[in-house]
């Protein structure tokens, strides 16, 4: 069995390679809840929704998140009603935060709506949200602490970063089945996505760091930085705020301890013997996923770095 610890764009793209090259089945995606926000009343899950619309094949590719050929009528007529808009939700998108809404209100947790949407759409991947209770990553700036979709989408990242932090992560706990497949793994793979959010925030619910690090499997991460940049999103003010280096070395840095391996890409192979110093077997491949044969590249790399990967994390 293999725990990816998953974002949303990067981690659904490498998914889509992993399940070319081992059974969907055997795979279990821990993801990151810290980006959900009410919008309209609606509870929305981005990275979630992003990991189940990849594997369901109904992603809009070119955006990496939202349903493919979607409409925005509801939004517009929103708009219309006075309504923010800022976020934009499609109309078959909108279907997923209307029935995820409705199934919480009628007692369902998190776990259990996601499990039931990838299974709807025929996705074999199990996709367990890293926590059942509510967590928020807010992004400190100088207007004040902003919602992570805030920060991103509304105000476009624009804002200087001066701090992170997660909103109810102590209340929070593992979502049923989190520890157990960690525990039982044969592989552990940290996706391709923001270390300081994403990976961060899953890494912050307590008891799940403790739970790779007792974990007898290899641990292998696979940096979302190439060549001094994030291939998406605002990885680079973020890792800068909290004082880390914007390069594969400074993704080293965050897992430092809790990986054994990083593969990094053939842009960043200067930067192997460093890496290695730290402790962490670096893995240079080709990590860039612009189509289906470098993501099942790249899942392939990935797994014989496991494969080979002795655990030397302490
Ligand atoms: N990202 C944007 O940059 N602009 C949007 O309007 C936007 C809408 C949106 C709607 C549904 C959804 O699942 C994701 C959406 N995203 C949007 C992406 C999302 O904000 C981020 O990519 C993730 O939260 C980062 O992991």
């Amino acid at each position: 069995m293999i725990v990816v610890l998953a974002g949303g764009v990067g981690a659904a793209r490498f998914l889509e390679g992993l399940v070319q090259v081992v059974h969907p089945e055997t795979i279990t995606a821990i993801v990151n809840t810290g980006d959900d926000m009410m919008f309209h009343g609606l509870h929305v899950s981005p990275d979630v929704d992003i990991v189940t619309y990849t594997l369901a094949g109904i992603v809009d590719e070119s955006q990496g998140w939202g349903v493919r050929d979607d409409t925005i009528a509801t939004l517009e007529m929103l708009a219309t009603l006075g309504a923010e808009t800022w976020f934009r939700l499609g109309d078959r998108d909108m279907a997923f935060h209307i029935r995820r809404t409705e199934l919480l209100r009628a007692g369902w947790t998190l776990s259990q709506v996601a499990d039931s949407f990838r299974r709807a759409l025929g996705v074999g991947v199990r996709l367990l949200p890293m926590s059942n209770e509510p967590v928020a990553t807010e992004i400190n700036t100088p207007v004040g602490w902003l919602h992570f979709q805030q920060y991103l989408v509304q105000r476009r990242a624009q804002d200087a970063v001066l701090g992170v932090r997660f909103v109810g992560i102590e209340a929070a706990r593992p979502s049923p089945g989190v520890l157990e497949a960690l525990q039982a793994a044969e592989y552990i793979v940290i996706a391709p996505s923001n270390p300081v959010v994403s990976v961060g925030t899953i890494l912050a619910v307590p008891g799940i760091r403790d739970a790779i690090m007792a974990a007898r499997a290899p641990v292998v991460a696979v940096s979302p930085i190439v060549a001094g940049a994030p291939i998406k999103g605002p990885a680079a003010p973020l890792m800068r705020a909290m004082g880390i280096e914007v390069s594969a070395r400074g993704v080293a840095h965050c897992y430092r301890g809790l990986v054994d391996a990083l593969v990094i890409d053939r842009a960043d192979a200067t930067l192997a013997e460093d890496i290695r110093d730290l402790g962490i077997t670096a893995i240079v491949a080709d990590t860039i996923m612009r189509g289906p044969v470098e993501k099942r590249r790249l899942a392939t790399e990935v797994l014989a770095a496991a494969k080979t990967t002795l655990r030397q994390r302490s």
